[in-house]
């Protein structure tokens, strides 16, 4: 972007960042009066009751038990904690909206390493420190560390969230105005942290798709992280048709976004960071009715592959209650939730045996 004349606030280019303004002008405002009141009186107070020769002070200690001071007291507590309310729960409210991505969102993952940002768009272009967007769509990030603690912040958005390693973290936004806006990582990250920018593209829905087009040309992710399914052998075990369609393991068909009961009696919620456990430290939680012959496979994905394999598995959720099309190249792009949750492990036989992807 270009250096502009000297600019107070970044522009306000997302649907958040009016409301964010508004809280922080409120914020200031009361701050300012309340700087303005007490200084005021400072100085007057001085003035007015300062030592003059000859006079005698007719000063008096209050009462601090009198009616009077009681009323003062109430009053002086009420008022501020009336308005640091307002600010909490405004404030609140806001974060509520910031940290709830809503279900139209479109997804994008972004990696966080020493000293770059790496995008990868489901459709399957890819990027470094920039990110194309479309205005006026919701846009989910889903974001994670290949090191240490980042913070992919955009000012112009008004949002930011921490990126960790191992973890999956979101932030989502809604562009409002087209062009250029500044990444910057909000976490010191080591030495050229202050070097770790990018940019914003956010382009009209036409521009957007001639762009994303010219980038697609590995596959969408969901399609990579299908081949990365098959080269890692992760199909000898899960979506064999051997056994009705459950395999050694379980059947992944509809997994995101499910409920999964495990062995010891609890359950757990399968979004990125479970399927990124399960991979990685698989012992950590077995599924019920399995037990815990799934090798590990830390230290042969790398992050971005995680993500595809993630990606991957949630374009199986679409495919739930149909039967089982997951051959290759017919994965969807797009990673809608499934509205209905997944039968037990046990229950999931009623998937077709046509020969699916992995079953070599
Ligand atoms: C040797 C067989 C085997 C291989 C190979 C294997 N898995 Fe598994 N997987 C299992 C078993 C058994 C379970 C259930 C026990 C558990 O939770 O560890 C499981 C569980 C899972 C789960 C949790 C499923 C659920 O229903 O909650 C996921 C996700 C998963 N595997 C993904 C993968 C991926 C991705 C690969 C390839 C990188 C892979 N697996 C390779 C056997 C295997
Ligand atoms: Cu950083």
């Amino acid at each position: 972007m270009q250096a502009k004349s000297f600019q107070l606030f970044p522009e306000a280019a997302s649907s958040i960042a009016g409301q964010v303004d508004a809280l922080y002008a409120f914020m200031v405002l009361i701050s300012a009066f309340f700087s303005l009141i007490i200084a005021f009186l400072i100085i007057f107070f001085a003035i007015k009751y300062r030592h003059r020769p000859g006079i005698k002070p007719t000063f008096k200690p209050a009462d601090d038990h009198s009616i009077g001071g009681m009323v003062l007291e109430i009053v002086w507590t009420a008022i501020p904690l009336a308005i640091s309310m307002v600010m909490f729960v405004w404030g609140v409210s806001i974060y509520f909206t910031e940290s709830r991505p809503p279900a139209d969102s479109m997804e994008i993952y972004v990696t966080g390493k020493q000293w770059m940002w790496k995008v990868q768009h489901m459709e399957g272009a890819r990027e470094i420190n920039e990110l194309h967007i479309p205005i006026n769509r919701n846009i989910k990030l889903t974001m994670t560390s290949e090191d240490v603690l980042h913070d992919f912040f955009i000012p112009a958005f008004r949002t930011k969230a921490d990126v960790l390693p191992g973890k999956y973290t979101t932030e989502w936004f809604r562009p409002t105005q087209t062009g250029a806006f500044h990444i910057f990582c909000a976490e010191y990250c080591g030495t050229k942290h202050s070097g770790m920018i990018g940019t914003v593209y956010v382009m009209n829905e036409a521009d957007y798709t001639v762009w994303l087009a010219a980038g697609s040309g590995e596959g969408s992710m969901a399609e990579q992280g299908q081949s990365l399914f098959n080269q890692l052998g992760c199909g000898n075990c899960h979506y064999s048709n051997v056994n009705n369609g459950i395999g050694r393991g379980p059947n992944l068909n509809g997994l995101y976004g499910s409920k999964v009961d495990l062995k010891d009696g609890t359950s757990v919620k399968a979004d990125e960071s479970y399927i990124r456990e399960s991979v990685l430290n698989p012992q950590a939680k077995i599924v019920a009715g399995f037990d815990d012959y799934m090798p590990t496979f830390k230290g042969q994905i790398s992050d971005e592959g995680m993500l595809k394999l993630i990606a991957y598995v949630k374009s199986l959720g679409l495919t739930y209650g149909a039967p089982n099309t997951a051959t290759p190249g017919t994965v969807s792009t797009s990673a809608t939730a499934p509205t209905a949750g997944r039968p037990a492990a046990k229950a999931a036989t009623s998937v077709s045996a046509t020969p699916v992807a992995g079953n070599k």
